[in-house]
């Protein structure tokens, strides 16, 4: 039997592909040439505006807001959603886009997560015709910043068990009262969309959603300093003090009673999570790839010990498997749809495998990476809280292990008390 010369090839030649040396598996050829140009003009932003700044606005924690302006214009977003002034982009582009932000930075994919997975996402699956007319384009441009408050002080994994509440007044108002915690975006958005309880138990069956205007009295959000991760990033404790809403504030689709609406959303953001993971990790392998062969030691590049090499294989084999991974799952949810274990199982293993090389990146720059100057240990810290928001590993764990036992196990006796 005859084999072709590219089969016998001893390596194959990485160097066209639109992901780089890493495409040891042939993935460029998964991907369309549009999708890829989609890619390359995100990453053009990234370089251009991201990477000569990002060590400044990490080491400052400052999120350079002068850049909303210039993702409306890129259209990305609320990319995967259409009309109203949104791209309709595939769920692959959406996650090609937000491999090539996280890539630059988690803060900058978290910025396009929050206002377009969440925050859009959100009035466009359950807003009255009037509220996506209103908030939608502007969005979509960059001129109007949305938050999403679910997430409370007392409720992260459990958002059933949220405090804040919205009672309707004889007249038709609601008014909110609550606090709501690590929120994206809070202090710079022009509207939040606030999930409360608005039922008598007190649990996730009654949780409504309400488009609020930050402007409305009683709104107030402070940003939560001294965090060791997503530096370039904003994320707020919001204060709801008898905030006061007409009536038709409200998200009144069906879709949005109880927490299905709220969970529909966070499917979108884990999904992008699933993609964008994979753009820091790769940029990690990048940054320590080009490092193992600038940098000498014992008179060999370090590129040439057979440990690095060993290090550099075991990267570049994860990442190829994470990408396949996003690949698989985005290819579904554009032909099918998702289901939440589908999603689960992307966001648990996807994260855990992009903070595992991250670190590793960081360990083979040496005392060199403690610093903002390479990207790995960033990468890393930024790792920390993408791992944990939109769903810890362990809640992740738990939805697959109900998809494979039909046994809910979130609380120990599988039932909510
Ligand atoms: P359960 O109370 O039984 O279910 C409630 C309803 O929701 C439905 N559902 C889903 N629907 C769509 N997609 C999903 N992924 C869904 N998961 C559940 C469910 O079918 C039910 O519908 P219905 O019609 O019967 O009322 O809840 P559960 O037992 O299914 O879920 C338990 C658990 C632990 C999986 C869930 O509570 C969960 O996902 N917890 C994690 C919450 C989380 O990710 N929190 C972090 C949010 S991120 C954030 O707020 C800050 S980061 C963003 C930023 O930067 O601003």
């Amino acid at each position: 039997m005859t084999t072709s010369p590219a089969q016998d090839a001893p390596s194959r030649d990485t160097s066209a592909s639109f992901l780089g040396p890493v495409d040891l598996t042939g993935m460029d050829a998964l991907f369309s040439a549009e999708e890829k140009q989609l890619a390359l003009d995100v990453r053009a932003l990234v370089d251009e505006v991201i990477r000569p700044n990002i060590a400044d606005w990490y080491d400052r924690a400052v999120f350079p807001t002068e850049i909303v302006p210039e993702l409306g214009r890129l259209g990305v977003l609320g990319m995967h959603l259409h009309g109203y002034g949104c791209a309709g982009r595939s769920a692959v582009e959406y996650g090609l886009a937000a491999q090539e932000l996280e890539a630059g930075d988690s803060g900058l994919r978290t910025f396009v997560s929050v206002q377009g997975s969440l925050a859009m996402s959100a009035i466009h699956k359950h807003g009255s015709e009037e509220q996506k007319r209103q908030w939608l384009p502007r969005m979509a441009a960059g001129e109007a910043v949305g938050c999403f408050g679910l997430t409370e002080p007392g409720a992260g994994s459990d958002p059933a068990s949220m405090t804040t509440t919205a009672r309707q007044e004889p007249g038709g108002d609601w008014v909110l009262n609550g606090t709501k915690r690590w929120i994206g975006l809070a202090t710079l958005a022009d509207v939040a969309v606030i999930w409360a309880q608005t039922g008598e138990h007190g649990d996730g069956r009654g949780v409504r959603g309400f488009v609020v205007p930050t402007d409305t009295p009683g709104f107030s959000a402070e940003a939560i300093a001294q965090k060791l991760s997503m530096r370039a990033s904003v994320q707020c404790e919001i204060r709801l003090d008898g905030v006061r809403l007409p009536a038709d504030a409200i998200l009144p689709a069906d879709s949005a009673l109880g927490l299905k609406g709220p969970f529909q959303c966070l499917n979108e953001a884990r999904y992008g999570i699933i993609w964008g993971v994979m753009g820091a990790a790769r940029d990690s392998f990048n940054a320590v790839l080009d490092y193992a062969h600038a940098r000498t030691q014992f008179g060999t590049p370090l590129a040439a010990f057979q440990l690095t090499q060993a290090k550099l294989a075991d990267m570049a084999v994860a990442i190829n498997k994470g990408y396949l991974l996003a690949h698989q799952i985005g290819r579904t949810k554009d032909a099918h749809g998702t289901t939440p274990a589908m999603i689960s199982t992307g966001k648990l293993d996807n994260c855990r495998v992009a903070i595992g090389i991250a670190r590793d990146a960081r360990e083979m720059l040496g005392g060199n990476g403690i610093t903002l100057e390479h990207s790995p240990l960033r990468h890393a810290n930024n790792l920390e809280s993408v791992r944990t928001y939109e769903g810890t590993d362990e809640v992740h764990q738990l939805t697959i292990g109900r998809a494979l036992t039909g046994i809910g196990a979130f609380t120990a006796a599988g039932v909510r008390p």
